[in-house]
C-alpha cells in the first residue's frame, strides 16, 4: 500500500516525509524536483503484549509506503500541470492508493508564502482544482475514444463501453461542477468500469495542516474550521507541526519527553497521522503469533479468512481448512492460546468469516 504526500511548493511536504519515515531528504529548496520514497511501520502496540507472551524471535510491524512527490507546475491555458509532472512521478501518484495532501499553515517571516499569506483553505482548493483539471483532461479523452470504440468490436465490448460511457460521463459533468471524483458515490461496479485510469480525485484524502511550532494550541479551532468547509467524502482533516515532529524524531526518547513539556505537547502527533493514514487506506491488521514471530497483516476491511490466509501465504489460501481464532482482547486477558481454548474463546472459523481487527489467526492447511 502506498500513500502519496501531495501539496503546494514549500507547504513541507518533505519535511512530513522526513518526519514519517524519518529520513533526511533535503528540504527547504523551494519547488524541489526530486521524488522520495519511504516504508514506515505503522506502530501497533498490540504487538509489543503479544511478544511478552509468546517470546518471539521477531516483531514484524505492517507497513505503509510513503512517496514524496514535487508539487505540479500550475495550470495554464491549454496545459494540466499535473500531467507536465515527469513521467516516473505521475506514474507514482497515480499508482498510489491514497493522498496525504500537506498544507501550509505555518508562519515563517524569513521564508514568506509566495502569495503573500498563509490561506489553507485557498491552497487546498488551489492543489484540489489542478488534480481536478488533471482528471478532467482524462475523462475528456476517454470520452472522445468511447465515441468510436462504442460503435466497434463484439456486442459484449459494446456494451462494456457503454456502461463504462455512463460512468465516465458523470465523472466528467462532477468535475466541471467542482465536485472530485470520492464525492460521487460511485457503486462497486462503477469503479470497477474505471479502476484503470487510476483518477487522483478518485483517491481517499488526508489533509495535513502543517502548523507552526508556536500555533500548536490553535491548531484544534483551526482543524474544525477547515474541516467545517472541507465537506467530502473519504477526506480527513488534521494538523501537525512537522518542524517539530521532525526534531522530536531526532531525539532520544526521554530528551524528547522535555522538549514536549516545553512546548506543552502531551502526545506526538506522528503515530496518529500513521494510523489515520492506515485507516484513510481501508486497512485492518490481523495478527499472527508464536515463537517465531509475532506479526501484524495489513488486509482490506471487510477481508475473510480465505483473505486473511493468502496475505501470508496463496498456499495456505489453496489448501485452507479453518481458521483459529481469537481476539487479541482475549488472548491477552486470558494469557495464553491453551486458556483461551479451555475458556472458549478460541474459535474455529471458516472461509467466510469476515476477519476483524485486532483478531488473532492461525490458519490450518493441507498442502
Ligand atoms: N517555521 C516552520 N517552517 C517549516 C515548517 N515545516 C516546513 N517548514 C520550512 O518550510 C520550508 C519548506 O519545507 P519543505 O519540507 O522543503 O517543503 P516542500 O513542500 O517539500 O517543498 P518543495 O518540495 O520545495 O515543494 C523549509 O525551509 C522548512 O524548514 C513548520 O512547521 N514551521
Ligand atoms: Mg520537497
Amino acid at each position: 500500500m502506498q500513500i502519496a504526500i501531495v501539496g503546494l511548493a514549500g507547504s513541507g511536504k518533505t519535511t512530513v516525509f522526513n518526519t514519517l519515515t524519518r529520513g533526511h531528504a533535503e528540504t527547504g529548496g523551494y519547488g524541489g524536483v526530486t521524488l522520495n520514497v519511504g516504508v514506515v511501520k505503522v506502530p501497533d502496540a498490540r504487538l509489543d503484549t503479544l511478544a511478552e507472551i509468546f517470546k518471539p524471535k521477531k516483531i514484524v510491524h505492517a507497513d505503509v509506503t510513503y512517496v514524496d512527490l514535487p508539487a505540479p507546475p500550475a495550470s495554464t491555458e491549454g496545459h494540466v500541470g499535473t500531467e507536465e509532472l515527469p513521467a516516473d512521478h505521475l506514474a507514482r501518484l497515480r499508482d498510489s492508493d491514497a493522498l496525504l495532501h500537506v498544507v501550509r499553515a505555518f508562519e515563517d517571516p524569513a521564508n514568506p508564502h509566495p502569495d503573500g499569506s498563509v490561506d489553507p483553505d485557498r491552497d487546498i482548493e488551489r492543489l484540489d482544482l489542478e488534480f481536478m483539471l488533471a482528471d478532467l483532461a482524462m475523462a475528456e479523452r476517454r470520452l472522445e475514444r468511447l465515441k468510436t470504440s462504442a460503435r466497434h468490436g463484439t456486442a459484449a465490448e459494446r456494451e462494456a463501453a457503454e456502461r463504462e460511457e455512463v460512468v465516465v460521463r458523470r465523472i466528467h459533468e462532477g468535475l466541471q461542477a467542482g465536485s472530485p471524483i470520492r464525492d460521487l458515490g460511485l457503486d462497486p461496479d462503477d469503479e470497477k468500469a474505471i479502476r484503470g485510469f487510476r483518477f487522483l480525485t478518485q483517491k481517499p484524502v488526508l489533509v495535513l495542516l502543517n502548523v507552526g511550532e508556536t500555533d500548536l494550541a490553535a491548531a484544534p479551532a483551526l482543524v474544525d474550521g477547515v474541516r467545517a468547509a472541507y465537506d467530502h467524502r473519504h477526506a480527513l482533516v488534521e494538523a501537525l507541526s512537522a518542524k517539530i515532529e521532525m526534531e522530536l524524531g531526532e531525539l532520544e526518547a526521554d530528551e524528547a519527553l522535555v522538549f514536549m513539556e516545553e512546548l506543552g505537547i502531551a502526545e506526538s502527533g506522528l503515530d496518529r497521522v500513521i494510523a489515520l493514514s492506515y485507516r484513510l487506506l481501508g486497512l485492518v491488521s490481523f495478527l499472527t503469533a508464536g515463537p517465531d514471530e509475532v506479526r501484524a497483516w495489513p488486509i482490506p476491511d471487510g477481508s475473510n479468512a480465505v483473505d486473511a490466509a493468502a496475505a501470508i501465504h496463496t498456499d495456505l489460501a489453496k489448501g485452507f481448512i479453518r481458521a483459529e481464532t481469537v481476539h487479541y482482547e482475549d488472548l491477552v486477558a486470558l494469557g495464553s492460546m491453551a486458556e483461551a481454548r479451555k475458556h472458549g474463546k478460541l474459535r474455529s472459523e471458516g472461509k467466510t468469516y469476515r476477519v476483524r481487527d485486532g483478531d488473532v489467526l492461525e490458519i490450518l492447511f493441507s498442502r
